[in-house]
C-alpha cells in the first residue's frame, strides 16, 4: 500500500492528460535579455529602395491543416441532463442522466469540433461539479472514518473551513481517513487544506476509492502510476485538484504521504450523483439494440459499460457490419479485457486488431470499461489505465448494421469471438455513442423503458438490485 513513499512526481492536473513532474536539482538559469537599442526609424525616399539581392529560397507552401470534422452533437432524446448537484441527503430528483458531452471542444451551437486526430473522450459526467457536502454538512459525522485520530481531532472534523482538523495519533505513511458519500457518485475534484493556524498540513497525498468501504483501489494515471497529489503549502489555503478521470465511486479515501509538523486534514469532494441501469447477467442472457433499420456509420463513436463479475470468462458485447466484415467484440479472458475491432477487410488486407487491457478483473468488483476511438486510434481504458492501438484496417469506419449485442453473441462461430461462455455478473450502463445518428445507445435503460429498438435475443435479465450487494 505505501509502496510509493518517497515518490516525489507530482500531478498537475490541468490539461487534458495527466502530467507528471518530477522534481530536479538542475535549474535552468535564463540570461536576461540583453537589450538591443532602440533603432531610430529611418524615413527613405522612393528612389533609396533598392531590391535585396538576397533571395528566399522558394518553399512550398505549409498544407493548410485539416478542416475540423463538425459533428452536430445529439441532445439525447429523453435524457437531459443534470444541471445541479443534488447534494447528498436530498432524495435524487428523478434522474435522467448524469451524462453532458464534453464541453471541451464544443462550441455553443452545439456542435463537437475537433480539430486534431488524437482520440476524443466523447463523454463528460456532471455538468456541474458542486461539493459534495462535507464542508456543508450533509454528509454526517458518522460517515467519517480514519486510521487513528487523537481527540478533539476526529475523522469528522475534517471539513473544508471547518475550526479544527483530523490528526492521527502517528504521524507515519499508514494513516488515512476515508468518507463514505452515501451512494455512488461521479467523483471528478478533491479539495485540502490544513490545520488553521498551526503550520499543520499534507504537502503529498494519494486517493483511494471504494463501493463498499473494504476493497480499495488507487487513483492512479494512464499507465498505472498511483497518482500523487500536491497537496497543501500552507495550513489555511485550500488546494483543489480535479480528477482528469473521474471515479464512480461511493468511498473515498486521502492517504498522506508526506506532512507538514503533524497530518492536519480538512477535505472537500466534488462531483455529481451516479444514475445505474444496472441488470445481472447468467450466461443465457444475451440483451440488445437493433441497429438494421438504422445502421451505424461512425468514423468516431465510443463504447462504455461497466461490469462485476466473479467469472473470469465471457462475451460481453458484440457488433458486426454486413459490408466489409466489420466488428467489435468486447470479450472476458481469463480476466482481462480483450476488445476485437475491425473497420472492414479486404481478401488483401484484413483489418482486425486485438487490444487487451487490464488483469484480474474477475474480482466481483465494478470496473469500467471504456472504448474511445478517432478513425483509426483506438483507446481502451479500464478504471484509469488506458491502452492505445492503432487499427490495421484500411478503412476509418466501424459501419455496424445487424445487433448490437450485449452479454454475449447468439453465434460464437463468428469472426472476433475466441471464448465460449457469454458473460456471467452484472453490467451497467452500456453506452454506445454514437454522432452519426446523434445518439447515445443506453442499451440497458432502454431494455428497461421498453424501448422497441431494444430486447432481449434470449434468456433473462436480473434485477439490478443484486448487483449492490458485496462479498
Ligand atoms: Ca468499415
Amino acid at each position: 500500500m505505501d509502496q510509493m513513499e518517497g515518490c516525489i512526481a507530482i500531478t498537475a492536473s490541468t490539461g487534458p492528460r495527466t502530467q507528471s513532474i518530477r522534481f530536479s536539482t538542475v535549474t535552468h538559469v535564463i540570461p536576461s535579455a540583453t537589450r538591443r537599442p532602440a533603432r531610430r526609424r529611418r524615413y527613405r525616399r522612393l528612389d533609396d529602395i533598392r531590391f535585396s539581392r538576397r533571395v528566399t529560397p522558394y518553399q512550398p507552401p505549409s498544407p493548410p491543416p485539416p478542416p475540423p470534422l463538425v459533428i452536430n452533437l445529439p441532445n439525447v432524446v429523453g435524457h437531459q441532463p443534470i444541471d445541479d448537484g443534488t447534494p447528498i441527503g436530498i432524495p435524487e430528483q428523478e434522474l435522467n442522466y448524469p451524462m453532458e458531452w464534453n464541453t471541451n471542444g464544443i462550441d455553443r451551437g452545439g456542435r463537437l469540433i475537433i480539430n486534431s486526430l488524437t482520440t476524443v473522450d466523447l463523454y463528460s459526467p456532471c455538468k456541474k461539479q458542486p461539493s459534495l457536502g462535507i464542508e456543508s454538512g450533509t454528509i454526517p459525522n458518522t460517515a467519517f472514518f480514519a486510521s487513528s485520530f487523537v481527540q478533539g481531532r476526529e475523522p469528522y472534523t475534517a471539513r473544508l473551513n471547518g475550526r479544527y482538523a483530523w490528526r492521527p495519533a502517528y504521524m507515519d505513511a499508514d494513516q488515512f481517513l476515508y468518507i463514505d458519500l452515501g451512494s455512488r457518485y461521479y467523483v471528478t475534484a478533491i479539495a485540502t487544506q490544513g490545520r488553521r493556524a498551526a503550520k499543520e498540513f499534507v504537502r503529498i497525498y494519494n486517493l483511494m476509492y471504494s463501493d463498499n468501504g473494504h476493497n480499495w483501489f488507487y487513483y492512479t494515471n494512464e499507465d498505472k502510476i498511483i497518482v500523487n497529489f500536491a497537496g497543501n503549502k500552507n495550513d489555511n489555503g485550500i488546494v483543489r485538484n480535479n480528477l482528469t478521470d473521474p471515479v464512480i465511486t461511493r468511498y473515498v479515501r486521502f492517504n498522506p504521504r508526506q506532512w507538514n509538523n503533524f497530518i492536519s486534514m480538512r477535505v472537500e469532494i466534488y462531483g455529481c450523483p451516479f444514475t445505474s441501469s444496472s441488470f445481472s447477467f447468467d450466461s443465457q442472457t444475451i440483451a440488445y439494440y437493433d441497429a438494421t433499420f438504422v445502421p451505424l456509420h461512425n468514423q468516431q463513436d465510443e463504447l462504455r459499460l461497466r461490469f462485476k463479475t466473479n467469472y473470469p470468462n465471457g462475451v460481453i458485447f458484440y457488433a458486426k457490419g454486413t459490408q466489409n466484415n466489420d466488428y467489435l467484440t468486447i470479450e472476458l479472458r481469463n480476466g482481462s479485457i480483450f476488445v476485437g475491432i475491425d473497420l472492414g477487410s479486404t481478401p488483401e488486407r484484413p483489418g482486425a486488431t486485438i487490444i487487451q487491457a487490464g488483469s484480474v478483473l474477475d474480482d466481483y468488483q465494478w470496473h469500467d470499461l471504456a472504448i474511445i476511438r478517432y478513425l483509426k486510434n483506438v483507446s481502451v481504458k479500464i478504471d484509469q489505465a488506458v491502452v492505445r492501438e492503432e487499427s490495421q484496417s484500411a478503412f476509418n469506419g466501424l459501419d455496424l448494421d445487424g445487433k448490437l449485442y450485449v452479454g454475449g453473441a447468439p453465434n460464437h462461430m463468428e469472426r472476433g469471438i475466441m471464448v465460449r461462455p457469454n458473460f456471467q455478473g452484472c453490467l451497467e450502463n452500456v453506452l454506445y455513442i454514437s454522432p452519426s445518428t446523434n445518439s447515445i445507445l443506453d442499451i440497458l435503460q432502454n431494455l428497461q423503458r421498453q424501448n422497441p429498438f431494444y430486447g432481449l435475443e434470449q434468456g433473462m435479465v436480473g434485477s439490478g438490485a443484486m448487483c449492490e450487494t458485496y462479498i
